[in-house]
């Protein structure tokens, strides 16, 4: 891990004290917080951003304060057994961190992937707190899963587990109180059986409780799209503050799951031409333009992988098993898969091959070192704590859908998702150049929501 240094070059100077207190914070929360390699990534990324706003603000650098905003409200770890079709027993681990709850319910999806543990679900829940602050629609941050594998499962089997984990998670939410959604490996199917268990045990119809939710049953409009639509929509007014756009443009994604389908539609919509999508097998090449047709039938009916659609494909298709996807020229990189997924390595290669801007539809898909090359390339990058939070400002209008008893028009949400995209890019570009950094979405990202979760920390007292 570099030294608290920040990661692009134009910030200013800041007196020394602010940058040493900085670093004693990090070193405490590095030793009481062992092991957890996610989150210490995520809580740099935003310390190295503060020492300017300290300088600013003394009110922020009051003591307690950072050391509160780092340290979740509530760790909830519990055990989840189930029984596959076979009748044999298996035995997850189920998370819910509760992080911040200074501007409203916590609120963040959960994960089921293999890789889940204490320190990933702490770093998300870290991101959401400031992504949630972004979109100034009144949520807290959480985050929540378990290390268990969907894929290769039956229907029944998923079902069972989602029944097993909101058996014992359900004490914990509540409209008010805590709203999950999804994440890596939880989707339409899987929102469908928690909400069931959920309303079943609590004998209520309290549809706030979870968003993602079917549209027939109290989901919002435009949800699934969200987190895809949203990060092309801030991609694209980056590109409009360089004097350019989508039109015309080669555009890579990775994953293909539900940010990168959605992606890849609204960057199509915008005229761009999307020639990749990946899986951890792999990734696929199209030079013609991904089939997105074929790719939703293969991932979304048929859950099948990325070799399946370059089968399926034929010759217009490349499949490149372990191969890094990031090695396709491109002028706009958009990862939509999982942290960690753009290193240094990419991150050259991006920059060599021409690359104009790269934006987060996943949570810190870029490492710290590749942000920082693509910063000093001048490549504009978007930080998925403000990129991707399409998803989650959707899920906040399900919310109020919800407790007004409304359903509001495809078109009306999807009005709101532009608005509220284009709100926080502004927001981190304004921050940014306030900050003397201009063009540094991150750094703006990280301030603008560390002065809004705080400034209501500091109003709310020492809790
Ligand atoms: P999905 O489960 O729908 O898709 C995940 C995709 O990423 C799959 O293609 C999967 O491939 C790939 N992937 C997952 N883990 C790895 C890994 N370790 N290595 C390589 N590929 C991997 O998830 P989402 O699309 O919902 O989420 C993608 C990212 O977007 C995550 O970082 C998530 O936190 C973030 N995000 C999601 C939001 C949402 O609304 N869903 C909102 C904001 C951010 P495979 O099948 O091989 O595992
Ligand atoms: O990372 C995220 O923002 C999400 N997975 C969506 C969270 C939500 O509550 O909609």
């Amino acid at each position: 891990m570099p030294i608290l240094t920040p990661e692009a070059p134009a910030v200013p100077a800041v007196p020394r004290a602010r940058n040493s207190r900085l670093k004693d914070l990090y070193a405490e929360i590095q030793r009481r917080n062992p092991g957890e390699s996610e989150f210490h990534q995520a809580v740099h990324e935003v310390l190295v951003s503060l020492a300017p706003v300290l300088e600013r603000h003394p009110e922020f650098a009051e003591p307690g304060l950072i050391e509160r905003l780092t340290e979740p409200e509530r760790q909830i770890i519990f055990r989840v057994p189930w029984q596959d079709d076979s009748g044999t027993t298996h035995v997850n681990r189920g998370f819910r961190v509760e992080f911040n709850s200074a501007l409203g319910p916590y609120k963040g999806g959960l994960r089921f992937h293999p890789s889940v543990d204490l320190g990933v679900v702490k770093f998300l829940g870290f991101e959401q707190i400031f992504k949630n602050a972004l979109t100034g629609l009144g949520i807290g941050g959480g985050k929540g899963g378990s290390d268990f594998a969907p894929r290769g499962r039956s229907d029944a089997e998923v079902m069972r587990f989602c029944q097993s984990f909101m058996t014992e998670l359900h004490r914990h939410l509540g409209e008010h109180t805590d709203v999950p959604a999804g994440d890596i490996g939880v989707g339409g199917r899987e929102i469908g059986y928690l909400f069931g268990q959920y309303r079943r045990i609590t004998n209520r119809w309290e549809s706030g409780v979870l968003t993602g939710k079917g549209t027939a049953w109290g989901g919002s409009a435009v949800r699934t799209q969200a987190t895809g639509y949203g990060n092309v929509l801030f991609a694209a007014r980056m590109l409009e503050a360089r004097g350019t756009s989508f039109e015309g443009s080669r555009v890579s994604v990775s994953g293909s799951g539900n940010v990168a389908l959605h992606s890849i539609a609204k960057a199509r919509e915008l005229g761009a031409q999307v020639i990749t999508a990946s899986d951890s097998g792999g990734y696929v090449l199209d030079e013609k333009g991904i089939d997105l047709p074929l790719l939703q039938q293969i991932k979304e009916t048929e859950r099948g992988r990325i070799s399946d659609y370059a089968q399926r494909r034929g010759a217009a298709a490349r499949y490149v098993p372990n191969g890094s996807v990031w090695d396709v020229p491109v002028d706009v990189a958009l990862p939509s898969a999982t942290q960690n997924e753009l290193d240094a390595t990419a991150a050259v290669t991006l920059v060599r091959n021409g690359v104009r801007a790269v934006s987060e539809g996943a949570n810190m898909p870029a490492t710290p070192e590749a942000v920082r090359m693509l910063h000093q390339a001048g490549v504009a990058f978007g930080p998925g704590k403000a990129a991707n939070a399409g998803g989650v400002a959707v899920s906040a209008l399900e919310m109020r859908q919800n407790a007004g008893r409304e359903t509001w028009p495809f078109a009306e949400v999807e009005k709101r998702l532009a608005d509220l995209m284009h709100g926080i890019h502004d927001t981190c570009a304004g921050t940014a150049e306030a900050y003397g950094s201009p063009g540094n979405y991150a750094l703006g990202a990280n301030i603008a929501g560390f002065e809004r979760v705080t400034a209501a920390m500091l109003a709310q007292g020492v809790v």
